[in-house]
């Protein structure tokens, strides 16, 4: 969840080195040593590959651009859309990292969601995703096409990021939260499956974990059910308590603490960590946020919450 990023000093002196976040992402020596820099600070267990979720609109040929202050910025989409360019500079990375961690700790790559990354593709960049949104029901078949080959190309990177060395890989739906609930199984279940049915067909050992993020929490067994998804990661909205009993019993959760709460440190972090960890202590559960980290959070607030999972409570 954004461990790397703008809160840390060593990523900001490295950034302004290379010019731009892109400059950093496809350069497999810088995107190596950024995604080292969180686990040689707080010794965490996992770390996630430092790239981006619209790699994926760059490789079939869609302009991208990473403007400071205003986010990506996306050409028009191409006609025909298809894969153009390589993305071989993350499987470099990923190569690297894996064998600079030790083997007790995991390495994530990762991928976005078909649905999100239409928002972004349709929609030229971030905001309310209105072009992309009413796109599905303007040309609902076109929508329907162009999920099913961003499904393909994202599994077929998720497929190269095992090989690489990869040993679990996260699906970013961090828009799924935009989507009417009729509309889920189209838009969000049957695309997520494509790509979980098909990057187990080749590493049927790698976790996938899935992160539907805004998903409302009557519809998350259904998510779990429908995508067949290993791992649920979930946002800082879900109620945990019911989360660990009706969740629990199928899959490993993950995440769920507030990135407001890591910003503001102090005791609150400490009752709201510890209030997660005893939610879940006879489920399966990885500790981790809601959502990315803020750029404003204090590193010595990450060196707190890691010395408060690693107590036993
Ligand atoms: O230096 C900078 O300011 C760049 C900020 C930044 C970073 C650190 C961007 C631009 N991307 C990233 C890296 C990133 N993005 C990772 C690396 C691994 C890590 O260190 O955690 C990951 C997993 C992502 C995933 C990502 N990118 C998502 C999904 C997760 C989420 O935040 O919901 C999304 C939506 C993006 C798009 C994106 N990339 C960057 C920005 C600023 C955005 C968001 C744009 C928006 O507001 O919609």
């Amino acid at each position: 969840m954004r461990q790397a990023g703008r809160y840390l000093p060593e990523y900001r002196a490295l950034r302004d080195k290379a010019g731009s976040f892109w400059a950093l992402a496809s350069n497999p020596l810088l995107a190596t040593e950024i995604t080292l820099q969180p686990i040689t600070r707080f010794d965490l267990d996992a770390a996630i590959i430092f790239s981006d979720i619209l790699t994926i609109p760059y490789a079939l040929g869609q302009d991208v651009t990473f403007t400071e202050g205003h986010g990506p910025v996306l050409g028009p989409l191409p006609n025909p859309l298809q894969k153009t360019h390589s993305l071989d500079f993350v499987y470099e990375a990923i190569e690297r990292v894996r064998t600079a961690l030790p083997r007790d700790k995991a390495l994530i790559g990762f991928a976005g969601g078909p649905w999100t990354l239409a928002c972004y593709m349709l929609s030229g960049g971030a905001g309310d995703f209105m072009p992309a949104r009413t796109f599905f029901y303007e040309h609902s078949d076109k929508a329907q096409r162009l999920l099913e080959t961003v499904a393909h190309t994202v599994a077929d990177h998720l497929i190269a990021q095992a090989r690489a060395g990869a040993d679990a890989l996260q699906i970013f739906e961090s828009h799924a939260g935009l989507v009417p609930s009729c509309a889920l199984a189209d838009r969000i279940y049957a695309p997520t499956r494509l790509i979980v049915d098909k990057v187990r067909s080749e590493c049927p050992h790698v976790p996938l974990i899935g992160f539907p993020r805004g998903l409302a929490d009557s519809c998350l067994l259904d998510y779990v059910k429908q995508t067949g998804v290993s791992v649920l990661s979930l946002d800082e909205r879900t109620d945990i308590t019911w989360a660990a009993q009706n969740l629990g019993p199928h899959l490993p959760l993950q995440g769920n603490l507030d990135p407001a709460c890591l910003l503001a440190g102090g005791p609150a972090l400490t009752r709201e960590a510890l209030r997660i960890m005893r939610t879940c202590k006879d489920v399966p559960f990885i500790f981790n946020l809601g959502h990315g980290v803020h750029k404003d959070t204090p590193p010595k607030h990450i060196e707190a919450l890691v010395q408060t999972v690693r107590t036993p409570f």
